[in-house]
């Protein structure tokens, strides 16, 4: 009777066992094998000199670095970067191929704005954020978009403000590779 016992248990165990392991091999097959998201600081504040920003923002943009880091990230196609945005700046993404030579900095004519206004070109534009200038200048402007990227391709990510892309060459790049099917 024992050694019958014994065996009922072990079968039964070597079933729960098997169950186990198929549901997660459902659910290994499910997930993503590469990164689906990435995230791009889109300005930065500065720390040299000091900066104190208590209670409001330093005047005309003193003290923010006008830089995406990193300026290329890839992720895959179904994927998301997270847009960390410090300071008067304006998330502006164009279609798989375009260069920053292809923008319109001055046709068409740029919205009103600080630093020189706000880029106006709707041409391959798939996405513009907020505009910053409405916004009160303290840590209202510090905020994050989050973007979908549903294809494959390269896309240019510019910031809108004027004299940061035409001056200070404020743009990157976001690599969306094809998404991987399946599992390990
Ligand atoms: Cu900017």
């Amino acid at each position: 009777m024992k050694r019958s016992l014994i065996l009922v248990v072990a079968i039964f165990s070597l079933c729960v066992k098997a169950g186990i392991a198929s549901s997660a091999d459902v659910e290994d097959s499910r997930r993503r094998t590469g990164p689906p998201n990435a995230t791009i600081s889109f300005g930065q504040w500065e720390t040299d000199p000091a900066l104190d920003r208590l209670n409001a923002n330093p005047t005309g943009g003193a003290g923010n670095n006008h830089e995406l880091i990193p300026d290329i990230v890839t992720i895959e196609a179904g994927g998301a970067v997270n847009f960390v945005i410090s300071g008067l700046h304006n998330v502006q993404i164009f279609d798989d191929g375009t260069k920053p030579d292809d923008i319109g900095t001055t046709v068409p004519q740029p919205l009103p704005g600080m630093g020189g206004g706000i880029i106006d070109d709707s041409n391959k534009r798939i996405y513009r954020g907020w505009d910053p200038n409405p916004i009160p200048n303290n840590f209202q402007r510090d905020r994050v978009e989050v973007v979908h990227f549903a294809e494959p391709g390269r896309y240019l990510v510019i910031c809108g403000v004027v004299n940061h892309f035409v001056n200070d060459q404020m743009y990157g790049f976001v690599r969306v590779l094809p998404e991987k099917k399946g599992g390990f």
